[in-house]
């Protein structure tokens, strides 16, 4: 096998920051997957904060074919069979609603799960990895971050139809892969206990952001209280909706299909709202480094909230409705939190590609969350008006 030598070189840095064992590791994991072709070469996909992701390529009855193998990374992800079975539900009930509709290109338009020889949804090896394939979607790109307002309309059109799709997903609960994963209220507590902790003396440095986030610990409770009165309903969510995740058509640019399937479980509509917010509204990176860059842009936020809102339809409530401004401020805030937790604990939950990463990613959430609330009340009413 070559494994990709002409793109990653022995000694280049790309080489060098790629888990390398795994990438010679590969071929024999791929014998373990129903797939019929000769795997010509495999190449790391750096695209991601925690999982480890390879697309290969095979030459199939001579046609050139590519999935997709990925390594789950199990110290986030504690039980990867409740994470394969969700994923098999859920992208099972997708195509069925797909097909229904008559649908076109169904193949692209939701992830195929690839079974491994003993046909269960992954593979897992003699020293305990979890890896699963999935079909790699052709003739679709996805971006960083937002350059066109109807690329944010897309985004927002992608997951409100996700939802819509999965509203009457059913059989019992979907399993929370990770609990209590977008909980507001713990991810303020653990990000004052590391604070507080300060095992890696980082507090001197993130003195600002500590006291940003302190400042604006009331915002944490607002839909976990919801919530609680029942006000909000609990529906089946993406929970990662990060504009990465939306794959659009190489030509047309028209939304496709939702990958990064492995926190979908029961959850809040609004949160995966706002984490759209967080990632299509600034046209600039999550890590961005010059923050008067960091800004909620009003046309790119009308576009995604058209979508979203178009696309769940009757779906959300009142209640819902009336926080859709609000989400955005409390995703950014508390995906601020989590990378300023993680770097207050020495950077063990987010890969980091250099020194203070984490910290420059909370400063730039945190950018956003003060120009969300200089126009929260605009965003809003444009959001009632929809
Ligand atoms: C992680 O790995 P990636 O980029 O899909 C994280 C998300 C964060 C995101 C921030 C399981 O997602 O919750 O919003 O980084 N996923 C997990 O970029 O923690
Ligand atoms: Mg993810």
């Amino acid at each position: 096998m070559v494994v990709a030598e002409h793109k990653y070189p022995v000694g280049s840095p790309s080489f060098n920051s790629m888990a390398s064992y795994d990438l010679f590791q590969l071929r024999d994991i791929t014998r373990y997957f129903q797939i019929y072709g000769d795997l010509q070469h495999v190449e790391p996909c750096k695209i991601g904060h925690i999982n480890e992701t390879y697309i290969a390529t095979y030459h199939q009855g001579g046609s050139r074919v590519r999935y997709i193998h990925q390594k789950l990374n199990t110290e986030v992800f504690k039980d990867p069979d409740a994470v394969m079975n969700n994923i098999q539900r859920v992208t099972r009930h997708q195509r069925q609603k797909l097909e229904q509709a008559g649908q076109s290109d169904v193949s692209r338009r939701v992830l195929t799960v690839v079974p491994s020889i003993a046909g269960a949804p992954h593979h897992k090896t003699g020293a305990g990895q979890y890896w699963r394939t999935f079909v790699f979607v052709e003739g679709v790109r996805s971006f960083e971050s937002v350059t066109l307002p109807p690329q944010a309309y897309e985004a927002g059109r992608a997951f409100g139809e996700f939802q819509t799709q999965l509203s009457d997903l059913p059989g019992e609960r979907l399993a929370e892969t990770i609990p209590y994963f977008h909980h507001s209220r713990r991810r303020f507590d653990a990000m004052t206990a590391a604070a507080n902790a300060d095992v890696c003396q980082r507090t001197g440095e993130s003195a600002a952001e500590i006291e940003f986030a302190q400042d604006r610990e009331k915002m944490v409770d607002v839909i976990l209280k919801a919530m609680a009165k029942r006000q909000i309903p609990e529906r089946v969510t993406h929970n990662d909706t990060k504009f990465n995740n939306v794959m659009l058509d190489a030509v047309t640019e028209q939304a496709k299909c939702v990958v990064d399937l492995d926190t979908v479980m029961p959850g809040c509509a609004l949160y995966d709202f706002g984490d759209m917010v967080r990632t299509t509204t600034s046209p600039t990176l999550e890590d961005e480094l010059d923050l008067s860059k960091v800004q909620m842009r009003m046309p790119l936020f009308r576009q995604l909230c058209r979508g979203y809102l178009e696309a769940t339809g009757p779906m959300l409530n009142k209640h819902e409705r009336a926080l859709i401004a609000f989400s955005g401020k409390l995703m950014t805030f508390t995906i601020g939190l989590r990378f300023l937790t993680d770097y207050l604990n020495g950077d063990r939950y987010f890969r980091v590609h250099r020194p203070n990463h984490n910290l420059d990613r909370a400063r730039t959430q945190f950018k956003l969350v003060e120009s969300i609330e200089k126009q929260e009340e605009a965003m809003q009413k444009f959001a009632d008006s929809v």
